[in-house]
């Protein structure tokens, strides 16, 4: 017994110390965000009582009995002044759930709240639900549009692994009850789904991203934009491609909305997802886009390339070379924390301003789309320096 308390008292001084670890900036910048040394949560900072059974009697070696995998792609909004982050925590079972972790400054000392998220689940009900975006909306409510996955009815004997992804949909005001909307019906297969959180011509306003199959975006030309009548019972009858894939870029075989975008002075601020392949697999990175603050579907700015992509020790983890977001936090100061996961297996913090994302978007060159324009974007910016002497 003395041995299990022990063992006990250790589990849990080591677990606090990872808690409360103190995050540092890291010191090679790029001038337009900074990356923070340690990741903001991992599997290892949930709940010890969510993981062990603390009855000696029933759990004489201390063992974990249900082990967490991941925490990953976590939708974010500030409450009550505190930073808090929807997690997507993955059991070793490969179930995702939704568990919110809460930090005093944004950037370490996150603690997730003592249970999971319940949410509740439809007549059909799902397989495995999976990063959420939060939207605070005008209309009162915090809503949640998350992936909801289950196994396609149609697929061959045998064949365990083709599934459907549609967007599921909960709304709350304490962020404790989740009340839960019938899912969004569309055409097509749905992942990254995000309600924008003005109304736009009286409407609800989302982002999605149709895609022919669980996997592939196949015809799905990119971001889309639908409005839609009513949230509590919510279809996309027309849906247009706002932010396109194209060939040769970082978006070349799907990309998809991050968090709903920011409002700023020049126009609503976006962060997204672009994926490529090569021989090392899909390849994940983050991109902006501005689009116009009367028209938040018509494209102004999008500088080439990504803007953050995965680097060292963010490279490997369950899904290797990934970078994937679903909340950001805009201060009233101006500052904004880029909550990101690495390789789906852990969450991150960035920071940056909006001054400064916003000079990003709108000082990079745009992609030209083939070599010889690269090149021609390289010298111009050599000439201006030339100009005043470097
Ligand atoms: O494994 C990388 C990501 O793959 C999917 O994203 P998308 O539909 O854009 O390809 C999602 O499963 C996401 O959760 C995951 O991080």
């Amino acid at each position: 017994m003395a041995t299990f308390k022990q063992a006990l008292e250790n589990l849990k001084a080591e677990h606090e110390e990872l808690l409360s670890r103190k995050n540092i900036k890291s010191e090679s910048g790029n001038g337009i965000y900074d990356r923070y040394e340690y990741p903001v949560l991992t599997a290892a900072h949930a709940p010890l009582h969510w993981r062990y059974d603390f009855n000696p009697e029933t759990n004489p070696f201390l063992m974990e009995r249900i082990g967490v995998n991941a925490t990953l792609n976590s939708g974010a909004i500030k409450w009550n002044g505190k930073y808090l982050l929807v997690v997507r925590v993955e059991g070793n079972d490969r179930k995702s759930f939704f568990a919110i972790a809460e930090s005093p400054n944004g950037i370490d000392n996150f603690r997730f709240w003592d249970e999971p998220v319940t949410i509740p689940e439809t007549e059909d009900p799902d397989t495995n639900v999976y990063d959420m975006r939060l939207t605070a909306h005008e209309d009162g409510w915090v809503y949640g549009i998350f992936c909801s996955e289950r196994k396609d009815p149609n697929a061959p004997a045998g064949d365990l692994s083709a599934a459907v992804a549609a967007a599921g949909i909960v709304r709350t005001k304490d962020l404790v009850k989740w009340e839960r909307l019938p899912d969004l019906k569309t055409r097509s297969q749905q992942r990254n789904v995000v309600l924008h959180n003005e109304f736009v011509n009286g409407k609800y306003a989302l982002y999605t991203r149709p895609q022919d199959g669980f996997i592939d975006a196949g015809s799905g030309g990119g971001i889309g934009w639908a409005l839609v009548d009513d949230i509590t019972n919510a279809e996309v009858k027309d849906e247009k491609i706002i932010n396109h894939r194209y060939y040769h870029t970082i978006k070349e075989v799907k990309n998809g909305e991050g968090p709903h975008p920011i409002k700023t002075e020049k126009g609503w601020l976006h962060l997204a997802h672009g994926v490529r392949n090569c021989a090392a697999g899909l390849r994940y990175v983050l991109y902006l886009y501005l689009t116009d603050l009367q028209d938040p579907s018509k494209l102004i700015a999008e500088p080439a390339g990504h803007f953050m992509a995965p680097q060292d020790d963010e490279r490997v983890g369950d899904v290797s070379n990934v970078l994937f977001s679903c909340g950001w936090i805009p201060d009233e100061d101006g500052k904004v924390f880029i909550y990101y996961a690495s390789s789906d297996t852990r969450m991150h913090v960035a920071t940056s301003t909006i001054d400064k994302l916003l000079d990003y978007l709108l000082h990079t060159p745009a992609d030209g789309y083939r070599s010889a324009t690269s090149v021609e974007s390289i010298k111009a910016l050599i000439a201006k320096n030339k100009e005043i002497g470097y």
